[in-house]
């Protein structure tokens, strides 16, 4: 009898505040009306970072889903389309939809997530133009640089730098309503603003300041696990292990379940018999020497390798460009050596996922120091169930014979 009451109580108090939201708004007031969560990233960002900042708002919203507030678990999380990305040679790419690279049913099974097409449907199919309710652009608090002195806090402030007034590149994606955000601590105190606020839409752009609140955890690597390749990229390099790896799943021991959630963490995985490498030069070559090997360098801890592995066939992925690897190619005659090109209408974005696919199935892996692209396969690697010491190791610098080896990162289930 008392629960009865409670719950009609309950029910009571909700459809008050949903009315008052939608009478606000001048819109016909429906119970089951779905709130929105964007978010977009400092341009400048990299794909493998980005892939970051996205399990950050993933587990957010995830963690909302189990709300005891109603109002927080009617949120989905909005994709955020790829565009321009600063190391795509296709600089005019623009508005790529993350099914280019991921499968999108699988990222669900974890997060309420949709593309941005998705959500033009949902929002506005007779509209041209959409204005987000709340636009908060985070930026860092610029007086603790400057004491050195770090604490948890947030609060309005004046925009540090010129912002955005449109988004992701749509001229008809503004807002009436943007504010700058100073914040400096974990991205669950975004939560105080999605509570005290009835908007619709909201959008957290420069979202990467936000910090992880369940780094390494068993959250995160669900998250982590969710975000499966596009179908088609897996297949393509697939392939590519059979024709020219001697490498399949089955012989690899790297089957993994159709839905990562019926995943085990038996570390049972061989990996096909060649050596991976991700050599990322271009940016990183001039910036860091010290850690970062030339040519000639990496060939020689390639040969290492090889050869303390006994192995005699090695997959390159690098940025470099083509003259680059073809020398490469040559000092490492003795070898047999791949790069993946063979496949001219796959975009960039496409291209360095199929490098990172046959990178994570290698007997063994070394990649370049605090490259995310890098991150990524050894996290890749974990998921299948490597043995720790194929995955977690570098390259060292130019003229550099022995370095510390890469922070390992285990998984957690
Ligand atoms: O992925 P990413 O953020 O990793 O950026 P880092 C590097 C981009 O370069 C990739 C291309 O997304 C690819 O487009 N790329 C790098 C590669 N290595 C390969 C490769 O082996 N194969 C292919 N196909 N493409 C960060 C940047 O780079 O480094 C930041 O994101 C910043 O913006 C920082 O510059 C210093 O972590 O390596």
């Amino acid at each position: 009898m008392y629960k009865t009451i409670y719950i009609i109580l309950l029910l009571r108090i909700h459809s008050t505040v949903c009315n008052n939201f939608c009478e606000a708004k001048g819109e016909q007031c429906n119970v089951n009306k779905h709130r929105y969560l964007l978010y977009d990233v400092n341009p400048p960002e990299g794909f493998n970072l980005r892939r970051d900042v996205y399990m950050r708002y993933a587990v957010f919203i995830h963690n909302l889903m189990k709300s005891s507030i109603p109002s927080l678990t009617k949120f989905k999380l909005i994709l955020p389309p790829w565009t321009n990305l600063y190391h795509w040679k296709e600089q005019k790419l623009i508005q790529i939809p993350w099914s280019f690279f991921f499968d999108i049913d699988s990222l669900r099974k974890f997060a309420p997530v949709i593309e941005m097409h998705e959500f033009f449907d949902e929002i506005a199919p007779k509209y041209t133009k959409i204005k987000i309710d709340e636009v908060y652009v985070l930026q860092h608090f610029e007086d603790m640089f400057k004491t050195g002195i770090f604490e948890d806090k947030m609060e309005i402030q004046k925009c540090n730098k010129e912002i955005r007034t449109n988004f992701y590149y749509y001229n008809n994606i503004t807002s009436d309503n943007i504010k700058c955000l100073s914040f400096h601590g974990h991205i669950i105190d975004l939560q105080n603003i999605l509570k005290i606020t009835e908007a619709r839409t909201i959008l957290f752009d420069h979202a990467e300041v936000a910090l992880h609140n369940d780094f390494g955890n068993k959250i995160y690597w669900q998250a982590r696990r969710s975000m499966r390749f596009n179908k088609q990229l897996q297949q393509l390099a697939l392939q590519f292990r059979r024709k020219y790896l001697n490498s399949t799943d089955e012989s690899d021991n790297t089957q993994l379940p159709e839905d990562w959630r019926d995943e085990n963490h038996e570390r049972a995985a061989r990996g096909g018999p060649y050596l991976s490498v991700h050599l990322r030069q271009k940016d990183f070559i001039v910036g860091r020497p010290k850690d970062v090997p030339n040519l000639e360098h990496a060939v020689k801890q390639i040969k290492e390798i090889l050869h303390i592995q006994g192995l005699s066939i090695v997959f390159i992925a690098t940025d470099a460009p083509i003259k680059e690897y073809e020398k490469l190619k040559h000092y490492l005659k003795d070898f047999f050596v791949y790069r993946y090109t063979l496949d001219e209408n796959l975009i960039d974005g496409q291209l360095a996922i199929i490098d990172q696919i046959i990178c994570s199935h290698a007997r063994y892996f070394v990649g370049t120091h605090e490259s995310t692209f890098s991150f990524r396969i050894q996290e890749e690697r974990e998921i299948m169930g490597f043995p720790i010491e194929t995955t977690f190791n570098r390259l060292c610098g130019s003229d550099i014979n022995s370095c510390h080896k890469p922070s390992v990162w285990k998984i957690i289930y």
